[in-house]
């Protein structure tokens, strides 16, 4: 996608804060495009995890599903996270990764300075934030040809996350920045910094002055429909104030969400898929009359019919225990979400079922039987209905099982 770079005004900040004379930076940085984030997230599944809780679930193992959900999400929540930290040079880019590492200068923190510092990717690693890459970004130079070029070179769509920082006034080239990142479907933070700054400037107090900061920002994106942005306001010299602890149980957050959002999606359309498909087959099996092969030897006795389709799709007690003690969970748990725990709890959800079942359908049923061939065939479509209707109750209590089986597996 080519990033649009139409030009847009913003308006400016709080009149009452002292812009101080800034910009010390050279115009033109010579970024390395060498140094580039390594992982691309998970959007695919592992051909054998697909494979296996397939064949899992073709066995009504639901057990071996659970394992497999658990080790795709355990290897997932270690999964490295990329975060490009960007915007206008000189803004605190490379002292804001530092203050989310709450590191002091000693340490093998990011070079920072008054005239333009970063001049390449560099990639910073948190204990705060295991696995997670923190790239200081070269900044943004000032005019908006750079900004072309700037996107060109960073790749943005290589990151996870974008965290844009700001200072002193949010500039055209961030708002067209936050578009272009958006656009990408990317989440986005803007993190205005040199709050402590910005507080010794103002006339107004803190909390009066923040909301007129966060204002600004927004009424600035807006203009150029970027909406609801995430906003934190910092001072990098206070590592755990202002919006700082905020933004880091945010930020915790949005990393989980990354690295399971698409393990969690993979596994449950191969979940449904498979299930999906077991339905056909066993819906082929009731066409065929073929109710031996499903394990039900009268196909009239219902409750048993149920208890055979429980069996095969593994959601029978037997089963559910299992799974319950595996998940370190209650069997309650997974049979409150079930419509189908008995016979009678599907006759209550579902009155069509009810009716069909009540002793008045069942002796007009006996009648028609003895009319030839047209009974015989009213009587059979009767029955076929009803198992499809299990069936199909069964299959959805399965889904709703391994839905559970999924979130209660996220670390
Ligand atoms: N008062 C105040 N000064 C800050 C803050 N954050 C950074 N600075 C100062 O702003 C200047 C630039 O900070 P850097 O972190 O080097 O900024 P940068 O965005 O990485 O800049 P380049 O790498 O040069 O593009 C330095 O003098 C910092 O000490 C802050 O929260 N408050
Ligand atoms: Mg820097």
């Amino acid at each position: 996608m080519k990033p649009s770079l139409k030009s847009c005004e913003v308006t400016p900040l709080l009149s009452d804060v002292i812009q101080p004379t800034h910009s010390l930076h050279t115009p033109l940085f010579a970024s390395s495009t060498s140094d580039k984030p390594y992982n691309m997230g998970w959007s695919v599944l592992p051909k054998e995890v697909a494979i296996n809780v397939e064949k899992a679930l073709e066995g009504g193992k639901l057990l071996d599903v659970a394992s497999v959900v658990k080790e795709t999400l355990k290897t997932a929540s270690s999964a490295p996270v990329n975060i490009a930290v960007t915007g206008d040079s000189g803004n605190g880019m490379s002292s804001f990764i530092s203050a989310l590492r709450v590191i002091g200068q000693e340490e093998d923190s990011a070079p920072t300075g008054v005239v333009r510092t970063t001049q390449t990717p560099t990639h910073y690693f948190s204990s705060h934030f295991p696995n997670v890459v923190l790239w200081d970004l070269p900044g943004i130079g000032a005019d908006t040809q750079c900004l072309g070029n700037y996107l060109q070179e960073i790749q943005f769509s290589l990151y996870d996350l974008v965290i844009i920082i700001a200072s002193e006034q949010f500039s055209m080239n961030l708002v067209k920045l936050a578009k272009v990142i958006r656009d990408l479907g990317k989440k986005f933070y803007i993190v205005w910094t040199k709050l402590d700054r910005d507080i010794n400037t103002s006339a107004h107090l803190k909390e009066r002055l923040m909301k007129n900061i966060q204002k600004n920002i927004q009424e600035n994106l807006q203009k150029e429909g970027v909406c609801e942005p995430n906003i934190f306001l910092v001072s990098n010299f206070d590592p755990l104030l202002h919006d700082f602890p905020k933004l880091r149980s945010t930020l915790h957050r949005d990393i989980s969400d990354t690295r399971y959002h698409g393990p969690l999606e993979n596994l449950s359309h191969t979940y449904k898929k498979a299930i999906n498909d077991k339905v056909i087959t066993c819906r082929k099996k009731i066409a065929s009359k073929t109710f031996d092969t499903l394990g039900i030897w009268n196909a009239d006795d219902l409750e048993q019919s149920l208890m055979a389709y429980h069996l095969l799709f593994g959601i029978d007690d037997e089963s559910l225990q299992q799974l319950a003690q595996s998940m370190g969970k209650s069997i309650e748990e997974y049979r409150a979400l079930m419509r189908s725990q008995d016979l009678n709890t599907v006759l209550r959800g579902d009155w069509l079922f009810s009716c069909m079942n009540c002793n008045v359908v069942s002796c007009l049923c006996l009648i028609l039987r003895c009319i030839p061939l047209l009974g015989g065939f009213v009587f059979n479509s009767l029955r076929k209905w009803k198992h499809r209707c299990l069936l199909e109750i069964v299959a959805n209590d399965t889904k709703d099982i391994l839905k559970k089986i999924l979130t209660d597996s996220i670390i």
